[in-house]
């Protein structure tokens, strides 16, 4: 089970929206316009530093992913973060045995072609290198103060959401990310010594870029192939 938490609990409350911020239309654009800018300034990176990063920031950047949207309020992530370098080089131990697996073996052709143009493979020196880990875990359900067993709804959604805030976040603060998939990795449930009910999605790589740092040269699809409207 997971830690318990008290949300959500009896009747519909209702309070008044007092945080919400309207915009005269150009501003709105204006906005829009610098807010792409800012994030389509974000690449995901590789080769990180091994230059220490203060703390705050992360917890910052955290608190940024738990205002996140998710299934009833029930907000069924857990960020596991790791610094310890033993723990980091038994996580690349770990994720190195899945990735050779997957590049020597598990992954079809169609697959690895499709890998080509970001340039990865089995290694992962980045697992020790990079000063902050954090391993992002989705609970199936949630232990609440009394005792009871709450299910969790839209896993994976409130999860994907909260990461991509955490994303975010961590991109404004001055941070690089990776958001890396060993597959499987179960294992992170034992070495983050989280519970059975809870289910790695994602370990994020977070630090600052290595010097000289290289990225592969690949492009976002414009709107009319991300969109359409009816
Ligand atoms: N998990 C592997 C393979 C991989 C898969 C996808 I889809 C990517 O976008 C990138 C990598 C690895 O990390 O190398």
């Amino acid at each position: 089970m997971c830690t318990k938490l008290s949300f959500n609990q009896g009747q519909p409350q209702f309070i008044p929206l007092t945080t919400f911020r309207g915009y005269t239309e150009q501003e709105m654009e204006e906005r829009a316009q610098q807010f792409y800018q800012e994030m389509a300034r974000r690449k995901t990176v590789r080769e990180f530093s091994s230059a220490p990063v203060p703390r705050a920031v992360i917890e910052q950047c955290l608190l940024t992913a738990g205002t996140a949207p998710s299934g009833a309020n029930h907000q069924p992530w857990h960020f596991a973060v790791i610094t310890d370098p033993d723990l980091k080089k038994r996580i690349r131990v770990e994720a190195e045995i899945e990735e050779r697996e997957f590049y020597e073996r598990r992954a079809p052709q169609e697959w690895k072609d499709a890998l080509a143009p970001l340039g990865t493979d089995a290694s992962k020196p980045f697992l020790e290198e990079a000063p902050y880990l954090i391993v992002i875990f989705g609970q199936k359900n949630t232990l609440m103060d009394d005792g009871t067993v709450v299910k969790n709804y839209y896993v994976p959604e409130s999860v994907s959401i909260a990461t991509g805030f955490l994303i975010a976040a961590l991109h404004h603060a001055g941070l690089a990310t990776l958001t890396h998939t060993p597959s499987p990795m179960g294992f992170l449930n034992e070495l983050a010594a989280r519970p059975d009910n809870e289910k790695p999605y994602i370990l994020l790589v977070v630090g600052y870029p290595a010097q000289a740092c290289l990225v592969p040269n690949i492009r976002k699809k414009p709107l009319s192939d991300i969109a359409t409207f009816l």
